[in-house]
């Protein structure tokens, strides 16, 4: 019998227990949302090319140390464009929204050993705003293709600040964040929690939540690869310079098919956003997300 799109349904769909605990504070992580197995050829190919075929964006934080960001739109073949199709992605990430969604963009973040860099506090929301969306209703799904931990520069996420809204955000040397003022009462009056996480595991955010993370101070390298969706009545009402993030039918794609090895290479057959974009070069004063 021939499976047609609309009936590609998630084998791990998140429990109504997890979508609560998303919808109560901001946040919920999926232990074993993926096998070791199905992780490991991205862990395995950035360990080969860790400039990631030199796609690379270097993101500085305020002090100027750095992260790495290789981002991408683009769904095909490759790992990583069947990785944001998926049907435990994709369903998740309806689940969460509350209807269909279509690919924002989907990134590797390298924290290479001792790379110092820190991602300050912010807000998904606060620079996809200035695209052009006018809801929040984005999902993040951080992806640990290598194990987070303290040590190594795992993402913090402050509990319950999704229901805050949105914050301003502001630069403070180089790096974009919410409004220092603010954060320092934020954080006097909520809960920051150290997402440290297995390879596999997988941490869901709500676009208003805010998170950061520090450098990695291991000898080893830290990987996250995390998707981006946006909810189909959110798209940008810009579209110069934006035509990659409107929206465009995700083919979704069994949750069997990284096993199955239904894929074309990891790194070598995709596409990553250039310097077009604003993407592959030093980022100072720029918007990331
Ligand atoms: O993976 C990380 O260290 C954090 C990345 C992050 O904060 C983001 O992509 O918004």
């Amino acid at each position: 019998m021939t499976v047609t799109p609309e009936q590609i349904k998630t084998t791990r769909p998140l429990t109504p227990e997890q979508i609560a605990e998303y919808h109560e504070n901001g946040f919920v992580i999926i232990p074993r949302f993926f096998e070791v197995q199905e992780i490991e050829p991205v862990r395995i190919a950035c360990e080969n090319d860790p400039g990631i075929r030199g796609q690379e964006t270097e993101f500085a934080d305020a002090k100027g140390n750095i992260s790495r960001i290789a981002h991408w739109t683009e769904l095909g073949d490759s790992l990583l464009g069947v990785i944001p199709r998926l049907a435990r992605i994709v369903d998740a990430s309806e689940t969460l929204l509350g209807g269909e969604c279509y690919h924002w963009h989907s990134k590797l973040v390298q924290k290479l050993p001792r790379d110092l860099g820190n991602f300050e506090w912010h807000q998904l929301y606060g620079g996809v705003y200035t695209a052009g969306c006018l809801f929040p209703d984005l999902s993040s799904c951080f992806i640990a293709v290598t194990a987070n931990t303290r040590e190594n520069g795992c993402v913090q996420v402050v509990k319950k600040s999704h229901l805050m809204g949105r914050i301003d955000t502001t630069y403070v040397g180089e790096a974009r964040l919410c409004s220092p003022e603010r954060m320092e009462k934020v954080l006097e009056r909520l809960e920051v929690v150290n997402c440290e996480m297995e390879a596999g595991d997988a941490l869901w955010t709500h676009a208003n939540t805010i998170h950061a993370s520090k450098g990695n101070y291991t000898n080893k390298p830290r990987i996250n690869l995390i998707c981006h969706h946006n909810a189909v009545w959110n798209e940008p009402y810009k579209r110069e310079g934006l035509d990659h993030r409107h929206y465009i039918q995700l083919q979704k794609l069994p949750d069997s098919t990284i096993l199955e090895k239904k894929y074309q290479g990891v790194l070598e057959n995709q596409k990553f956003l250039g310097k077009e974009y604003g993407y592959q070069q030093i980022i100072r004063k720029k918007d990331l997300e």
